[in-house]
């Protein structure tokens, strides 16, 4: 018998275990983060039952209403958006929750207000849901100085000040992968246990990768380096083989597979989206946060991404 393998079964490191030793590294913590981290556990379980059951429980399909990029919204985009909000202002943590599903921030009641701002996608990827797809949720979390008084203004924080950051990706397993700036450790949910188990302890990407991911198809509307550079990864003139492609359409699925597997992912800005697709304050900035805390690297292509300063919620 391999007692050694068995110790490591019944000594389960849930993501609970593994936030309050994080917690404890911290004399001064009252422990406010940890239990938001557990609201945002909560939320991540009911997606994830959700999502199991979407076809069956007429979850997929149109919601009837359109969210603030005018795109139709999903059922369970709407159901997932509702989750979250509700755990995050019961959390009594937080003081303004910014959502992409919404198109104004949201300032919990002063009763209930603690000291962080929850910036988050309830469900990216939406378009792949019909298709049983990975889709996931992704958030980023900012300390607010002053929660009675907090503006707007106050949520448009630079990516390099966040203080954690996660996402959780809905699978063909549910893995949640999370930063509070001590590197990144991955928990995949046990449907048994109902419990997030750490699978994926201190993830390193990969210093080198063979694989690249993007939207080929947006190729007639890059910039001449993008292009080039995108050539090469086909076609390079080193000597060494040309790089796989891999993309799924989903950014928590590419993100995962890029920082387990290695190698680049990248949405480039092109004629059509000129500051690029992706949303900075739900997608780029909690992945790029992610991507350093693991030993990568993110780019907007003019600077590091974490530098940016959000101008608008959007
Ligand atoms: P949806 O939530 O509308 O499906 O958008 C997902 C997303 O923002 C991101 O998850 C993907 O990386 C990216 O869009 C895919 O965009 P393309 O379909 O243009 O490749």
């Amino acid at each position: 018998m391999d007692h050694a393998a068995d110790t490591f079964r019944t000594d389960l490191m849930t993501i609970t275990r593994h936030v309050l030793n994080e917690q404890s590294r911290h004399p001064e913590s009252r422990g406010d983060l940890t239990i938001l981290l557990s609201h945002i556990v909560l939320g991540c379980k009911f997606v994830a039952s959700a999502v199991n059951k979407a076809g069956l429980a007429k979850l997929t399909g149109l919601a009837g209403e359109t969210n603030v990029q005018g795109e139709e919204q999903k059922k369970l985009d709407v159901l997932s958006n509702e989750v979250f909000v509700n755990a995050l202002v019961s959390s009594g943590r937080t003081c303004v929750l910014v959502s992409e599903e919404d198109e104004k921030a949201t300032f919990v009641d002063p009763k209930l207000r603690g000291k962080y701002c929850v910036c988050f996608d309830p469900l990216d990827g939406s378009s792949n849901i019909d298709c049983g797809v990975s889709i996931g949720t992704i958030f980023g979390i900012y300390m607010i100085k002053n929660q009675d008084t907090v503006t707007l203004e106050e949520v448009l924080q630079p990516g390099k000040d966040m203080i954690a950051a996660g996402y959780c990706m809905y699978g063909s397993s549910c893995t949640l992968v999370l930063s509070t700036g001590n590197g990144v450790n991955g928990f995949t949910l046990d449907p048994s246990l109902g419990e997030f188990i750490m699978t994926h302890p201190d993830i390193k990407i990969p210093p080198k990768g063979k694989i690249y991911s993007v939207n080929e198809g947006n190729a007639k509307n890059w910039d001449t380096p993008t292009a080039k550079y995108v050539e090469k990864c086909k076609y390079p003139t080193d000597g060494s083989s040309p790089k796989s492609l891999r993309y799924i359409g989903s950014m928590v699925a590419d993100v995962h597979r890029t920082l387990l597997y290695g190698g680049i992912f990248l949405y480039p800005a092109d004629k059509k989206s000129p500051s690029g697709k992706l949303r900075v304050m739900y997608e780029v900035f909690p992945m790029s946060f992610l991507m350093e805390e693991a030993g990568g690297q993110s780019f907007t292509g003019k600077g590091r991404s974490l530098d940016l300063i959000p101008t608008d919620i959007i």
